[in-house]
């Protein structure tokens, strides 16, 4: 048996993997969902946990040998409630998406209407996409922004409820910088007789910094992913305050939807959990909060159109089409100079999805690995220099020098 510490004999995957971890050391990481873990979150997942299967719950499996992975499952499980301040925790979702397939499974049947955020005006897919088990299984409905605010108007939203009649109202967003009130759609959901929904995959480590009002007190059930603010390893979650919806909840998830649980990455959700709690968790939330508001007005001083006016939150929508740039040249552009982000349509876009009038950015994993208020101001002059000047080779290469300074003073894992 090798040494699985040390032995790297697969030099084709191993090599692309080198080169992906040189690509996030060298370019600024703006896609709103990513974030770069610990490296103790990165150790737990290539542990031997993965080898184990676990089907069931701790306590409760259907294999043997389990003793050591019920005390990993129960440390997630426990961190979880006390970081989101819930009764109870799922901790085996595999995705987001896996997250609110329970999650739908445990509070309606096949056919129930579910009241969402369009996907068209900052929703996600897992909330009613015509191909996404969502759309297929229920009769999904949808609120939006507002035309001139470009905010949730929880008016609107509350004729919506009247109208549809839903059994599910679901609160949350992938592409939304505004704060949203979960007390209102907490009131909205009663009002109609609804279950209360919130998918908080992409504020989750903003709750948890007390950066943004929880859910959890409001909601029925709260879903979300591991991955984006938490920073944690990639992975779904769910709380709840409800006995009842929990024992729904864990049957939708196994066996419902899902077949053993990934024991490394509920390992690696634990640690994350961990770090999570700890008070400097509390500051980098704060610091996320505040770079994005900073890169924001940057952008904005420059003459970028931001969705809603700017951001509360960890992401911003930027509407490139304000300079006559759609979406796609946008990322492109970027992306040659070492900045990732992605495309993204914005509220009443007028282009197709793959092209896109905005990008959404994110400064989540730029935060991590150190950048703070001063350095927005630089990346939001780089960002509207290089999109302002896309054929100017010599701005190019002056934006991609900049990038690798910021880069380079701000190492990820230093190696
Ligand atoms: N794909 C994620 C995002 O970028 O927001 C959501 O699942």
């Amino acid at each position: 048996m090798q040494n699985t510490q040390s032995v790297r004999t697969d030099q084709d995957v191993w090599a692309a993997i080198d080169l992906e971890t040189g690509r996030q050391e060298d370019q600024l990481e703006l896609i709103a969902s990513e974030n770069h873990t610990s490296q103790e979150v990165m150790a737990a997942m290539g542990s031997s946990l993965t080898n184990k299967y676990a089907e069931g719950y701790p306590g409760r499996r259907y294999y043997g040998g389990c003793e050591h992975v019920d005390t990993v499952e129960n440390l997630a499980r426990e961190r979880a409630k006390q970081l989101f301040n819930a009764g109870y925790a799922n901790v085996q979702a595999h995705s987001g998406t896996q997250a609110n397939m329970g999650a739908m499974m445990a509070i309606a049947e096949p056919g129930d209407k579910v009241l969402a955020m369009s996907l068209d005006h900052g929703g996600h897919l897992s909330h009613g996409h015509p191909k996404n088990f969502s759309g297929i299984f229920y009769d999904f409905h949808a609120y939006g922004v507002d035309r001139d605010t470009q905010r949730i108007d929880m008016d609107v939203v509350r004729a919506r409820a009247k109208e549809v009649q839903p059994k599910v109202l679901l609160a949350g967003a992938s592409a939304y910088s505004r704060k949203i009130d979960f007390a209102a759609f907490a009131d909205i959901a009663k009002e109609v007789g609804a279950t209360l929904m919130v998918d908080m995959a992409h504020i989750a480590g903003l709750v948890a910094g007390g950066q943004h009002e929880s859910p959890v007190p409001h909601a029925d059930i709260v879903t979300m992913t591991t991955h984006k603010t938490l920073r944690g390893p990639r992975g779904g979650m769910v709380v709840t305050n409800d006995l009842e919806i929990l024992k729904k909840l864990n049957t939708a998830i196994f066996p419902g939807g899902q077949g053993g649980p990934l024991m490394h990455v509920i390992a690696a959700k634990a640690v994350a959990l961990r770090e999570a709690l700890d008070p400097s968790f509390k500051e980098y939330a704060a610091r996320v909060v505040a770079n994005a508001s900073v890169l924001a007005e940057t952008l904005m001083g420059r003459g970028l159109r931001i969705v809603s006016g700017g951001t509360d939150n960890h992401l911003m929508l930027v509407d490139v089409n304000s300079i006559g740039v759609s979406g796609a040249e946008a990322e492109n552009c970027l992306h040659a100079l070492d900045i990732t982000c992605n495309k993204n349509l914005i509220p009443y876009d007028e282009r197709p999805p793959m092209e896109a009038s905005g990008i959404r950015l994110g400064t989540a994993a730029i935060t991590t690995r150190g950048l703070g208020q001063d350095d927005m101001v630089v990346l939001g002059g780089l960002i509207a220099d290089a999109l302002e000047n896309r054929a100017d080779k010599s701005v190019a290469a002056r934006v991609k020098g900049a990038v690798a300074e910021l880069t380079r003073s701000n190492p990820i894992y230093g190696h």
